[in-house]
């Protein structure tokens, strides 16, 4: 029983683990290790990684007792009251991949939540090459922003994006987000791992989510690199419009349900004919079309 005299505490669970939730006070202070019992268990069976909550003190430790509403959840990786999303990739090592790139900026766009495409290592590219990837992401529509580790590129703009936010970083594995976190908080130690130099992928070095607190009201997801998102729950007709590059052309197909394949009179279509649209996205956006569809055919068989 939660005693009425007592005074609850507010914080925000920055891990979960083991049936146990570590809390951040909002007050500062060091992470409590909270549990929960009998009625919010039947009443938040799923409370998450970045949800806030109230608490009651007990000793060292605490009983959490109220889960807040949740402003955003975020499907993948799982985790609620994010303000910013993070998509990084490499411009090299890994090499970027469009359609994995659309996929992870697809997820982002279809999540309601703010987001920015970061592309790390830019060390290991000239300048030249560099900006040319990312002024095409640019003109799709999307903010970018160049990086690197080695050299500290972006780290003040990185920092300032950051700031007062509870981010995520999501991307594949071995592109450097834990790397990039360490950058703008060494005292973190995050470990990074080197790529496997036969398939030249990230080893999956990190595999927990947490949120760990890089300054007073500032927290940072570093989430283990996702090789495949699956984007199982879009419906076809819908996916286009996560696309920026493709909006302007939506709603002038002459079906309504067109999902820009084979039909007749698709706006897209000849919007890619008459070349304003990138094939490459086209055939990224093919890709992706070609797997949620899979998804519903086999739903609804
Ligand atoms: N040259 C260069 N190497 C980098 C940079 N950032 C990270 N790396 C290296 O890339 C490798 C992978 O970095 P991680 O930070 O572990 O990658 P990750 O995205 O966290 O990978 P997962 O935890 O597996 O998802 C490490 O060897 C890093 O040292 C960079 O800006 N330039
Ligand atoms: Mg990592
Ligand atoms: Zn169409």
């Amino acid at each position: 029983m939660v005693k009425k005299d007592v005074e609850l505490a507010g914080g925000r669970v920055v891990r979960a683990i083991g049936g146990f939730f570590y809390v951040e006070p909002l007050s500062g202070g060091d992470i409590i290790e909270c549990s929960v019992r009998g009625k919010l268990k039947l009443t938040h069976p799923d409370i998450l990684v970045g949800d806030k909550v109230k608490y009651l003190p007990e000793d060292s430790k605490g009983v959490l007792t109220e889960v807040l509403p949740r402003e955003t959840v975020l499907k993948r990786p799982y985790i609620t009251n994010v303000d910013l999303l993070v998509v990084v990739f490499a411009h090299q090592n890994p090499d970027p991949n469009p359609a994995l790139i659309a996929r992870f900026l697809v997820l982002a766009a279809s999540s309601s939540i703010p987001y920015l495409l970061v592309f790390n290592k830019t060390d290991l590219v000239g300048k030249g090459k560099a900006d040319k990837l990312a002024n095409i992401y640019r003109e799709y529509g999307y903010r970018v922003l160049c990086t690197s580790v080695v050299n500290n590129l972006g780290k003040r703009t990185l920092k300032r994006e950051l700031a007062g936010k509870v981010s995520v970083l999501t991307g594949p594995s071995g592109v450097g987000k834990s790397a990039l976190l360490n950058m703008l908080s060494p005292g973190l130690k995050l470990r990074t791992g080197t790529l496997s130099s036969k398939i030249n992928r990230g080893k999956h070095t990190t595999r927990e989510v947490q949120l760990l607190k890089i300054n007073p009201q500032t927290y940072i997801a570093d989430t283990p690199g996702f090789s495949q998102i699956a984007l199982d729950y879009l419906k076809p007709e819908e996916l286009a419009g996560f696309f920026p590059d493709f909006l302007r052309f939506l709603g002038k197909c002459r079906f309504n349900s067109c999902i820009h394949q084979n039909e007749p009179d698709c706006a897209l279509k000849k919007a890619l004919e008459a070349g304003k649209i990138d094939p490459e996205r086209y055939d990224s956006y093919l890709e992706l079309l070609k797997e949620i569809r899979k998804y519903w055919t086999n739903r609804y068989r």
